[in-house]
């Protein structure tokens, strides 16, 4: 017999501290991160199309020097209007517009992230944790399986994002199945985001249908960057801007993890070689950098809980030995349709928390449990199998898990339903 699910809709008081706490009144630009007071936000001319009188395109300057290239910046221009609607009149040619505009970088700002509170997850951990490979496999996954399932669509909120995507991400690791190379360091030149708009629809049973968004800005971080406490401008505003942090750990760096590992994986780095002493890239040490950077914007005071949920990951998965994850949470798949199973997320949670302090890696959970009000442990695959050589394995990429963090950010915004099957 199947009992009912125990649904739990509600936010929990926690978390709601946190949704009022982080209102911020204006919108964060997801390209440029400044914060703009509704009223400044511009439009852009919508332009002539077809039998449509309008204005022509011009070089937009602000756009050139945000993407460092005047190709794709010749648009209808922008113009600024005292109403806070969401439609206004161009001044020169008089055709309407919804079309908004960031007033600091001109990057689109979709509608829909306006009016609702633009949630902004961003993405961490050292080099080689496997950051560029998950964004590649999970931007598929919302877009496809784990999309389908939550009735929800993934659109990109402006064309380079959807160009990028493709040509960095896509085509290479899914396509041609070859492994991305390291991030480039952002020093050596300019980098964006990666920004899409999550857009759930959910039906109430006494209630008409309601669209949910976030904006999920991702900005494929090179570890590289992470390792110095002089993080560039951008990481730094990117980081303060975040409404929430998934922190990706390659276990294969973690010190008593070798033992967990399958033989047939090669050392994440020989010990002789330099990355091997190099205290920077250590996770805790990663997380310790970004954890400052979040304590200045929010002004918490030392010892005082950060408000923001950080997901911590555990990457690769895969390559731990089978008998270490047999008849654990983390071997079963995740059950559950379209909500948040709680009783197999306490469960996994548990399992990477005995996992990290099994590997001596406990100092990380306790870290974490100091200075955030809340976090949660993951264990993930986003290619699914061991690489061979420069490749994917044979069976190609087959994700593990790769969406839990995200669905848990969900839960934690009010924008996906918990459940506990096995009863409150
Ligand atoms: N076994 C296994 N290996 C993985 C997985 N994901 C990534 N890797 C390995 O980890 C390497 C680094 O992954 P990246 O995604 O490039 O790491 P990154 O965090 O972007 O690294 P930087 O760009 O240097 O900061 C890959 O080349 C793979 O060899 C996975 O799911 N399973
Ligand atoms: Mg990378
Ligand atoms: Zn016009
Ligand atoms: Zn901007």
């Amino acid at each position: 017999m199947t009992r009912p699910l125990a649904r739990v809709p509600g936010v929990p008081s926690r978390q709601r501290a946190f949704r009022q706490g982080s209102s911020k009144r204006g919108v964060t630009c997801p390209y440029c991160f400044a914060s703009v007071a509704p009223q400044r936000i511009l439009f852009r001319c919508r332009g002539q199309a077809g039998r449509r009188q309008g204005c022509a395109p011009v070089l937009d300057e602000e756009l050139a020097a945000y993407t460092g290239s005047a190709a794709g910046a010749s648009l209808p221009p922008v113009f600024a209007t005292s109403g806070r609607k969401g439609r206004a009149s161009c001044p020169e040619c008089g055709v309407p517009t919804g079309n908004r505009a960031c007033p600091e970088c001109h990057n689109p700002l979709p509608s829909a992230y306006c009016d609702s509170p633009g949630r902004i997850v961003a993405l961490v951990g050292a080099k080689n944790a496997g950051k560029s490979t998950y964004i590649a496999v999970l931007l598929h996954e919302l877009m496809n399986r784990v999309g389908t399932e939550l009735d929800s669509s993934l659109v990109a909120c402006d064309d380079r994002t959807i160009e990028r995507y493709k040509r960095d991400f896509a085509r290479p690791l899914l396509e041609e199945r070859r492994l991305l190379p390291t991030t480039a360091s952002a020093a050596t030149g300019p980098r964006e985001p990666l920004v899409y708009l999550l857009t759930r629809t959910r039906r109430g049973r006494f209630s008409r249908p309601r669209n949910d968004s976030l904006a999920l800005v991702l900005f494929d971080t090179a570890g590289e960057d992470l390792r110095s406490r002089e993080v560039t401008d951008l990481h730094l505003r990117y980081l303060e801007a975040a409404d929430a942090i998934i922190f990706l750990v390659d276990p294969l760096e973690l010190p008593g993890a070798r033992t967990g590992v399958r033989d047939s994986v090669p050392a994440a780095r020989p010990a002789h070689s330099p990355q091997a002493l190099d205290p920077d890239s250590e996770p805790l040490n990663v997380i310790a950098r970004v954890t400052d950077t979040l304590r200045q914007r929010h002004g918490t005071r030392p010892g005082e809980p950060l408000p923001v949920p950080v997901a911590v990951a555990l990457t690769k998965i895969d390559a731990l030995r089978p008998a270490l994850l047999r008849q654990s949470a983390l071997h079963r798949s995740r059950s559950g349709q379209g909500v948040l199973d709680l009783d197999d997320r306490d469960a996994v949670h548990e399992q990477v928390r005995a996992l990290l302090h099994e590997w001596q890696a406990g100092q990380l959970d306790t870290y974490l449990g100091q200075h955030y009000a809340d976090h949660a442990l993951f264990g993930l695959s986003a290619l699914g199998g061991v690489p061979e050589g420069e490749r994917v394995g044979a069976g190609g990429v087959r994700p593990y898990r790769a969406e839990d963090p995200l669905l848990w950010l969900l839960h934690r915004f009010g924008m996906l339903d918990g459940v506990r099957p096995g009863g409150p």
